[in-house]
């Protein structure tokens, strides 16, 4: 009866499996013309493999029961490496402990499979509780850094608090994403950090870090947006000094807090940012993401910033752990221009939006930007009418 139920329920899930994972993507028409959605998200906690979840022993197993849950995947890291589509996923067990696992494509859209195992991170001197939101950089000095949050309970809490923790930068570096060296945590002066991301140049000889000052956990205090700063090295990586690159303002998408997206692109207009803004409402805190360019040479400063977010929490994605989220530390860049943008809704699952270069760049240089009062937003649209009618006049 048992042998009948395991191999029954083991053929049942290996077949739902495989279908699930040799799913095609679709691209969604776009009204917008910036971004292409696609139609399913490319990684949920179904597509984790089956031998990380099912003990296959019938002997030990006779149920075919889930011995080990997932509970979601998110916030990845991405990479071209050797023509393949590979992304660093943040995987959350049942447990709520966060690891870091890769998945490769094909084609950077569908066909999502994770390696054999996860990434087993070294330790430090002081261990990490959990970590997530990885970052990976392609430096010019040959390694593939990967920068992420590392949390830890907070040693100062009061008898009794369980819950608060600090927030660090852990650094790792790799050749393959499959061997990882543990460099020492990222120290600046600034309290906590989280959203820390590596650019892939030297400047002035020195490493260069976007970062995210906050002075607590959740709250950013007076952390005011997103910083940069200079570290003599990455084997233990110093910022002495952090200056804003985008503050959190009053009344924008970015009010609460900001931080960057995955490392910048370069372009011959400047370098393409992705950034996510934290805004309150009445049902709590919403993610959002938006976009703006630096200039090539000092790439601290902002040349264009349109208003506004670039990708909201739409249909399903409003909906999971952490609703009204999206979030994303990842993109690739192919040679003919494409760019592939990896986002999580809801701390829940992964998606990916197509566009190009060319697109971004249009969009970024070409919207209006935000002039923080409703009555500029109104002569922003009347501007766009007017000059309409004229178009029509002329046609
Ligand atoms: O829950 C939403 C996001 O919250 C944090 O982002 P931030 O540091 O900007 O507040 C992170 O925990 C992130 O992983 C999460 O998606």
């Amino acid at each position: 009866m048992n042998k009948n139920m395991f191999a029954e329920r083991k053929r049942m899930i290996c077949e739902m499996h495989e279908e699930l994972l040799g799913m095609k993507n679709e691209k969604q028409f776009s009204t917008n013309g910036i971004y292409n959605r696609y139609q399913n998200p490319i990684l949920t906690r179904d597509h984790v493999p089956l031998n990380w979840r099912f003990d296959f022993n019938p002997e030990s197993n006779p149920y075919f029961m889930e011995r080990i849950g997932f509970n979601a995947t998110f916030n990845a890291g991405a990479i071209k490496l050797n023509g393949k589509y590979l992304l660093a996923v943040r995987v959350e067990g049942n447990d709520r402990k966060s690891f870091f696992a890769i998945a490769e494509s094909p084609n950077g859209i569908d066909n999502f499979r994770f390696w054999d195992q996860p990434i087993r991170i070294p330790q430090c001197e002081e261990e990490d509780t959990n970590v997530y939101d990885m970052r990976l950089t392609q430096h010019d000095d040959g390694w593939i850094y990967g920068i992420f949050c590392s949390e830890r309970k907070d040693p100062n809490a009061p008898d009794g608090d369980t819950s608060s923790a600090v927030a660090a930068a852990g650094i790792v570096r790799t050749k393959d994403l499959k061997n990882w060296e543990r460099l020492p945590d990222l120290i600046s002066t600034t309290g906590q950090q989280r959203n820390v991301v590596l650019f892939p140049h030297f400047i002035e000889g020195k490493y260069a870090l976007f970062t995210r000052p906050q002075d607590g956990f959740i709250d950013t205090g007076k952390g005011g947006g997103i910083g940069f700063g200079l570290a003599e090295s990455m084997e233990s990586a110093e910022v002495k000094e952090e200056l804003i690159v985008d503050a959190k303002t009053y009344h924008t998408i970015y009010e609460v807090k900001n931080g960057l997206g995955p490392a910048p692109i370069r372009t011959d207009k400047g370098w393409l940012h992705l950034a996510h803004g934290v805004r309150n409402t009445a049902a709590g805190l919403r993610y959002t993401l938006y976009m703006f360019i630096t200039d090539l040479e000092k790439p601290w400063i902002i040349t264009h910033k349109p208003h506004g977010h670039f990708i909201a929490p739409l249909k399903e994605e409003r909906v999971g752990d952490v609703s009204n989220v999206v979030f994303s530390n990842g993109w690739i860049t192919d040679e003919n221009g494409t760019v592939y943008i990896y986002y999580a809704s809801s701390d829940t699952r992964m998606h990916v939006a197509s566009s190009t270069i060319d697109q971004l760049l249009d969009y970024c240089i070409n919207s209006p930007q935000d002039k923080l009062r409703s009555h500029h937003s109104v002569d922003t649209i009347n501007e766009l009418i007017q000059k309409n009618q004229e178009n029509l006049v002329k046609l």
